[in-house]
Protein backbone atom coordinates (compact mmCIF):
# COMPACT_ATOMS: atom_id res chain seq x y z
CA UNK A 1 0.00 0.00 0.00
CA UNK A 2 3.05 2.45 -0.16
CA UNK A 3 3.64 3.67 -3.76
CA UNK A 4 5.60 6.43 -5.55
CA UNK A 5 3.33 5.86 -8.80
CA UNK A 6 0.04 5.60 -10.27
CA UNK A 7 -1.23 5.50 -13.61
CA UNK A 8 -4.85 6.90 -14.40
CA UNK A 9 -6.83 7.69 -17.93
CA UNK A 10 -9.23 10.45 -18.53
CA UNK A 11 -12.68 8.82 -19.06
CA UNK A 12 -13.72 9.43 -22.87
CA UNK A 13 -16.76 10.81 -24.03
CA UNK A 14 -17.52 6.87 -24.73
CA UNK A 15 -18.01 5.89 -21.65
CA UNK A 16 -22.19 6.11 -22.22
CA UNK A 17 -21.23 2.55 -23.58
CA UNK A 18 -19.30 1.65 -20.92
CA UNK A 19 -19.94 -2.52 -20.22
CA UNK A 20 -22.59 -2.39 -17.01
CA UNK A 21 -24.22 -5.64 -15.65
CA UNK A 22 -27.45 -4.16 -15.22
CA UNK A 23 -28.62 -0.69 -16.79
CA UNK A 24 -29.00 1.82 -13.54
CA UNK A 25 -28.78 4.77 -15.91
CA UNK A 26 -26.14 6.63 -18.33
CA UNK A 27 -23.10 7.84 -16.65
CA UNK A 28 -22.81 11.65 -17.05
CA UNK A 29 -19.53 12.19 -18.36
CA UNK A 30 -18.91 15.84 -16.57
CA UNK A 31 -19.48 14.41 -13.33
CA UNK A 32 -17.19 11.67 -13.96
CA UNK A 33 -14.55 13.99 -15.02
CA UNK A 34 -14.92 16.13 -11.80
CA UNK A 35 -14.59 13.05 -9.43
CA UNK A 36 -12.12 11.58 -11.31
CA UNK A 37 -9.98 14.61 -10.93
CA UNK A 38 -10.40 14.73 -7.26
CA UNK A 39 -9.38 11.12 -7.11
CA UNK A 40 -6.15 11.84 -8.91
CA UNK A 41 -5.77 15.44 -6.68
CA UNK A 42 -6.03 12.81 -3.75
CA UNK A 43 -3.24 10.57 -4.83
CA UNK A 44 -0.89 13.11 -5.96
CA UNK A 45 -1.17 14.55 -2.29
CA UNK A 46 0.46 11.71 -0.74
CA UNK A 47 3.42 12.62 -3.00
CA UNK A 48 3.19 9.93 -5.44
CA UNK A 49 3.83 10.79 -9.14
CA UNK A 50 0.28 10.42 -10.97
CA UNK A 51 0.40 9.57 -15.10
CA UNK A 52 -2.28 10.75 -16.42
CA UNK A 53 -3.19 9.52 -19.92
CA UNK A 54 -5.16 10.77 -21.99
CA UNK A 55 -9.18 9.38 -22.94
CA UNK A 56 -9.25 6.79 -25.70
CA UNK A 57 -12.79 7.14 -27.40
CA UNK A 58 -12.62 4.06 -28.85
CA UNK A 59 -12.52 1.92 -25.59
CA UNK A 60 -15.25 3.05 -23.38
CA UNK A 61 -14.32 1.18 -20.53
CA UNK A 62 -10.53 2.28 -20.43
CA UNK A 63 -10.66 4.78 -17.53
CA UNK A 64 -10.39 1.34 -15.61
CA UNK A 65 -7.29 0.90 -16.21
CA UNK A 66 -6.70 -1.35 -12.84
CA UNK A 67 -7.58 -4.35 -15.59
CA UNK A 68 -5.32 -4.27 -17.88
CA UNK A 69 -2.17 -4.59 -15.94
CA UNK A 70 -0.68 -6.50 -12.13
CA UNK A 71 2.37 -3.81 -11.27
CA UNK A 72 4.38 -5.98 -9.15
CA UNK A 73 8.18 -5.02 -7.54
CA UNK A 74 9.85 -7.26 -9.94
CA UNK A 75 7.95 -6.54 -13.56
CA UNK A 76 4.93 -5.68 -14.89
CA UNK A 77 2.02 -8.27 -16.07
CA UNK A 78 -0.48 -7.34 -19.01
CA UNK A 79 -3.48 -8.42 -18.43
CA UNK A 80 -5.89 -10.64 -20.81
CA UNK A 81 -9.29 -9.36 -20.07
CA UNK A 82 -12.31 -11.42 -20.42
CA UNK A 83 -14.62 -9.20 -22.07
CA UNK A 84 -13.90 -8.83 -25.31
CA UNK A 85 -14.38 -5.03 -25.87
CA UNK A 86 -11.53 -4.78 -23.32
CA UNK A 87 -9.16 -6.46 -25.13
CA UNK A 88 -7.44 -3.54 -27.07
CA UNK A 89 -7.02 -1.63 -23.92
CA UNK A 90 -3.90 -3.68 -22.89
CA UNK A 91 -2.17 -2.43 -25.86
CA UNK A 92 -2.77 0.97 -25.10
CA UNK A 93 -1.51 0.36 -21.78
CA UNK A 94 1.59 -1.41 -22.93
CA UNK A 95 4.08 2.09 -24.08
CA UNK A 96 3.48 3.23 -20.95
CA UNK A 97 4.35 -0.12 -18.46
CA UNK A 98 7.38 -0.50 -20.66
CA UNK A 99 8.64 3.23 -19.75
CA UNK A 100 8.33 2.58 -15.95
CA UNK A 101 9.04 -1.38 -15.96
CA UNK A 102 12.15 -3.18 -17.41
CA UNK A 103 10.65 -6.59 -16.87
CA UNK A 104 7.43 -7.00 -18.48
CA UNK A 105 5.50 -10.31 -18.78
CA UNK A 106 1.99 -11.10 -21.04
CA UNK A 107 -0.84 -13.17 -19.87
CA UNK A 108 -0.52 -14.82 -23.07
CA UNK A 109 -4.19 -16.49 -23.28
CA UNK A 110 -6.29 -18.61 -24.23
CA UNK A 111 -7.16 -17.78 -20.53
CA UNK A 112 -8.31 -14.72 -19.50
CA UNK A 113 -6.85 -12.59 -15.84
CA UNK A 114 -8.66 -8.62 -14.93
CA UNK A 115 -6.27 -7.03 -12.87
CA UNK A 116 -9.63 -6.48 -10.87
CA UNK A 117 -9.68 -9.99 -9.42
CA UNK A 118 -6.32 -9.71 -7.90
CA UNK A 119 -5.36 -8.34 -4.65
CA UNK A 120 -1.74 -8.53 -3.44
CA UNK A 121 -1.33 -8.39 0.30
CA UNK A 122 1.25 -8.33 2.01
CA UNK A 123 2.27 -12.39 2.21
CA UNK A 124 0.57 -13.28 -1.36
CA UNK A 125 -1.10 -12.75 -4.44
CA UNK A 126 -4.82 -13.82 -4.28
CA UNK A 127 -7.29 -14.05 -7.57
CA UNK A 128 -10.67 -14.81 -7.47
CA UNK A 129 -12.26 -16.70 -10.42
CA UNK A 130 -15.42 -14.97 -12.20
CA UNK A 131 -16.79 -13.98 -15.50
CA UNK A 132 -13.52 -12.30 -16.40
CA UNK A 133 -10.52 -14.09 -14.23
CA UNK A 134 -10.38 -18.10 -15.38
CA UNK A 135 -8.41 -21.81 -14.45
CA UNK A 136 -5.99 -21.22 -17.63
CA UNK A 137 -5.07 -17.19 -17.09
CA UNK A 138 -5.00 -17.83 -13.26
CA UNK A 139 -2.22 -20.56 -14.27
CA UNK A 140 -0.40 -18.37 -16.74
CA UNK A 141 -0.68 -15.68 -13.92
CA UNK A 142 0.84 -17.67 -11.36
CA UNK A 143 4.05 -19.18 -13.16
CA UNK A 144 5.35 -15.61 -13.50
CA UNK A 145 4.66 -15.23 -9.98
CA UNK A 146 6.22 -17.79 -8.87
CA UNK A 147 9.32 -17.04 -10.76
CA UNK A 148 9.20 -13.95 -9.11
CA UNK A 149 9.14 -15.43 -5.36
CA UNK A 150 5.55 -14.71 -5.17
CA UNK A 151 2.92 -16.96 -3.85
CA UNK A 152 -0.64 -17.22 -5.13
CA UNK A 153 -3.41 -18.36 -4.25
CA UNK A 154 -6.79 -19.09 -5.66
CA UNK A 155 -10.24 -17.68 -4.47
CA UNK A 156 -13.60 -17.18 -5.84
CA UNK A 157 -15.70 -14.18 -6.39
CA UNK A 158 -18.98 -13.99 -5.42
CA UNK A 159 -21.76 -14.75 -7.63
CA UNK A 160 -23.00 -11.68 -9.33
CA UNK A 161 -20.14 -9.64 -8.01
CA UNK A 162 -17.96 -8.44 -11.58
CA UNK A 163 -14.46 -8.77 -9.79
CA UNK A 164 -12.86 -10.04 -6.51
CA UNK A 165 -11.84 -6.49 -5.37
CA UNK A 166 -15.09 -5.59 -6.12
CA UNK A 167 -15.84 -6.76 -2.87
CA UNK A 168 -12.48 -6.19 -1.09
CA UNK A 169 -9.33 -3.92 -0.54
CA UNK A 170 -6.33 -4.19 1.25
CA UNK A 171 -6.26 -1.88 4.22
CA UNK A 172 -2.52 -2.48 5.13
CA UNK A 173 -0.37 -5.53 4.95
CA UNK A 174 -2.35 -7.81 7.28
CA UNK A 175 -6.01 -5.75 6.83
CA UNK A 176 -8.29 -6.35 4.72
CA UNK A 177 -11.72 -4.33 4.26
CA UNK A 178 -14.08 -6.73 2.52
CA UNK A 179 -17.99 -7.38 3.01
CA UNK A 180 -19.50 -9.94 5.09
CA UNK A 181 -20.30 -12.09 1.55
CA UNK A 182 -17.02 -12.30 0.76
CA UNK A 183 -15.59 -12.80 3.82
CA UNK A 184 -17.93 -15.63 4.49
CA UNK A 185 -16.21 -17.84 1.97
CA UNK A 186 -13.12 -18.26 4.14
CA UNK A 187 -10.47 -16.53 1.78
CA UNK A 188 -9.06 -14.42 4.32
CA UNK A 189 -8.29 -16.47 7.05
CA UNK A 190 -5.34 -15.29 9.55
CA UNK A 191 -5.98 -12.10 8.17
CA UNK A 192 -7.42 -8.66 9.94
CA UNK A 193 -10.93 -8.29 8.84
CA UNK A 194 -12.63 -5.45 8.66
CA UNK A 195 -16.25 -5.65 7.33
CA UNK A 196 -18.10 -2.98 5.65
CA UNK A 197 -21.34 -1.86 7.21
CA UNK A 198 -24.72 -3.70 6.47
CA UNK A 199 -26.19 -2.35 2.99
CA UNK A 200 -23.09 -0.30 2.51
CA UNK A 201 -21.30 -2.78 0.15
CA UNK A 202 -20.08 -0.70 -2.38
CA UNK A 203 -17.93 0.68 0.00
CA UNK A 204 -15.76 -2.67 -0.25
CA UNK A 205 -13.89 -1.56 -3.32
CA UNK A 206 -11.53 1.33 -1.67
CA UNK A 207 -7.73 1.96 -1.78
CA UNK A 208 -5.01 2.14 0.96
CA UNK A 209 -2.80 4.47 -0.82
CA UNK A 210 0.15 5.31 1.41
CA UNK A 211 -1.20 7.65 4.20
CA UNK A 212 -4.82 7.72 2.52
CA UNK A 213 -7.67 5.36 2.20
CA UNK A 214 -9.67 6.28 -0.65
CA UNK A 215 -13.32 5.26 -0.48
CA UNK A 216 -16.35 6.23 -2.47
CA UNK A 217 -18.73 8.71 -0.69
CA UNK A 218 -22.03 8.03 0.35
CA UNK A 219 -21.20 4.90 2.57
CA UNK A 220 -21.02 6.78 6.28
CA UNK A 221 -21.08 3.91 8.52
CA UNK A 222 -17.74 2.47 6.75
CA UNK A 223 -16.21 5.63 6.55
CA UNK A 224 -16.72 5.90 10.55
CA UNK A 225 -15.86 2.30 11.08
CA UNK A 226 -12.17 3.12 8.95
CA UNK A 227 -12.02 6.11 11.11
CA UNK A 228 -11.65 4.82 14.00
CA UNK A 229 -9.63 2.09 13.38
CA UNK A 230 -7.37 5.19 12.51
CA UNK A 231 -7.20 5.21 8.38
CA UNK A 232 -7.43 8.91 7.26
CA UNK A 233 -10.31 8.70 4.85
CA UNK A 234 -11.20 10.46 2.04
CA UNK A 235 -14.39 10.02 0.06
CA UNK A 236 -14.58 10.45 -3.45
CA UNK A 237 -17.89 10.57 -5.32
CA UNK A 238 -18.48 7.20 -7.27
CA UNK A 239 -21.81 7.67 -8.62
CA UNK A 240 -20.50 7.63 -12.16
CA UNK A 241 -18.27 4.91 -12.16
CA UNK A 242 -20.97 2.96 -10.00
CA UNK A 243 -23.11 2.89 -12.98
CA UNK A 244 -20.86 0.50 -14.93
CA UNK A 245 -19.73 -1.69 -11.53
CA UNK A 246 -16.78 0.81 -10.86
CA UNK A 247 -14.91 1.77 -8.04
CA UNK A 248 -11.44 3.10 -6.56
CA UNK A 249 -9.48 0.20 -7.21
CA UNK A 250 -10.52 0.39 -11.37
CA UNK A 251 -9.14 3.58 -11.58
CA UNK A 252 -5.40 3.14 -11.45
CA UNK A 253 -2.46 1.29 -11.47
CA UNK A 254 -0.25 1.70 -8.26
CA UNK A 255 3.12 0.52 -8.01
C1 LIG B 1 -16.35 -3.55 -16.86
O1 LIG B 1 -17.44 -4.12 -16.77
O2 LIG B 1 -15.35 -4.14 -17.24
C2 LIG B 1 -16.27 -2.10 -16.47
N1 LIG B 1 -17.49 -1.45 -16.79
C3 LIG B 1 -15.94 -1.93 -15.02
C4 LIG B 1 -14.58 -2.42 -14.63
C5 LIG B 1 -14.30 -2.24 -13.19
N2 LIG B 1 -12.95 -2.61 -12.89
C6 LIG B 1 -12.52 -3.09 -11.74
O3 LIG B 1 -13.33 -3.39 -10.86
N3 LIG B 1 -11.24 -3.33 -11.62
Amino acid sequence: YEFTRAITRRPSASIVDGLRAEDIGTPDLDKMLAAHADYVAALKSTGAKVIELNAIEAHPDAVFVEDTTLCLPQGAIMMRPGAPSRMGEVAEMLPTIRDCYDDVREIKGPGHVEGGDILVTGREILVGRSDRTDAKGVADLAEIAAEWGHQLREVFTPPGVLHFKTDCSLMDAETILSTKRLDASGCFEGYRVLHVAEGEEAAANAIRFNNLVLMASGFPRTAEMLDKEGYQVVEISNSECAKLDGGMSCLSLRF
